[in-house]
């Protein structure tokens, strides 16, 4: 195995230490963003909404499109190259659609950093497994895996774009008031913006079929799992006329 692509497995294992460390850091306490400033108040600098959510991410995209822009012209046309456009698809709309139009809360700079390091690991992550280490059969894009993980991961994104949208006109620009989101999933579930986007990073994981995929998809469900469930209480707390049979993150379930 070449060097580059131990490195990926160490990567991978820190990753999946993060998932766990997501589950046992925000059980009991939400991330300090958002909804969340409410009940933590920390103490530090803040940074626009806007500045911070475009350069945290900015890495996730630009980096794997690199890695595909600087790949050995063999690779053109590889599952791997395919997959990871998928990957800059979801980073460009969150770099240069989701971040420019957000109507969000100013940002704790401490979460800003954080979040900057784990977007940059994260996008050399993906991108060095995809076009360096990960291996496909040559009848790859007719596996049932590939098909199916794509058509889940464009309709994870679908539903992650449709709610982010529902929440942005909850407010007018410059207001930072929190209102009960209606419409789309949010008729079912709390977290509709989380399930689209742990949708879609269970669908990669299938069509990659790697295991930094299968790592950031369960750090994701981790992570947002939770903030789903944090956000759901937060609104049983606040609204005393929240729709009863809504859940936090899965349809009738939970
Ligand atoms: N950024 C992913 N952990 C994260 C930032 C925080 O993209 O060290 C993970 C991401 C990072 C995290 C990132 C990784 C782990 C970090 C963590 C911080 C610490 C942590 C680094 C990188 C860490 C260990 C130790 C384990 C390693 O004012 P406001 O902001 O609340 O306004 C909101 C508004 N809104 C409403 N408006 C009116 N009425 C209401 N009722 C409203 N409710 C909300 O809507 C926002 O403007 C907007 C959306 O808010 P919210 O809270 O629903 O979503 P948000 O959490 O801000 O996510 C926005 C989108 C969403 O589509 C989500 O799926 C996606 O980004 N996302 C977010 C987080 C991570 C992630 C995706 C992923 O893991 N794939």
């Amino acid at each position: 195995m070449q060097g580059g692509c131990q490195q990926s497995l160490v990567l991978v294992g820190s990753a999946s230490l993060a998932s766990l460390g997501a589950l046992i850091v925000y059980f009991g306490e939400p991330a300090g963003y958002g909804k969340d400033l409410e009940s933590l108040l920390p103490a530090g600098a803040y940074l626009p909404a806007r500045i911070s959510w475009f350069l945290q991410e900015l890495p996730a995209f630009v980096v794997p499109a690199v890695i595909i822009a600087l790949q050995p012209g063999s690779l053109l046309g590889s599952p791997g190259t395919l997959l990871l456009c998928l990957f800059c698809a979801h980073y460009f709309q969150r770099t240069f659609i989701y971040s420019l139009l957000t109507r969000g809360r100013p940002y704790p700079v401490e979460i800003f950093f954080k979040s900057l390091i784990f977007c940059l690991g994260n996008g050399f992550l993906q991108g060095h497994h995809l076009i360096y280490c990960a291996e496909y059969p040559s009848n790859w894009y007719t596996d049932i895996r590939f098909g199916l993980g794509v058509f889940i991961f464009i309709l994870g994104m679908v539903i992650n774009i449709h709610s982010d949208y529902i929440m942005r006109q909850l407010r007018k620009p410059g207001e930072t008031t929190y209102r009960i989101p209606q419409g789309g999933l949010f008729t079912y579930v709390s977290g509709a913006n989380y399930l689209g986007e742990i949708i879609e990073w269970m669908g990669f994981a299938l069509a990659a079929w790697s295991l930094p995929a299968l790592a950031f998809a369960v750090f994701s469900l981790c992570f947002l799992g939770l903030r789903a469930f944090h956000h759901h209480r937060f609104y049983l707390k606040v609204f005393k006329n929240y729709p009863k049979s809504r859940k936090a993150l899965i349809p009738f379930i939970f």
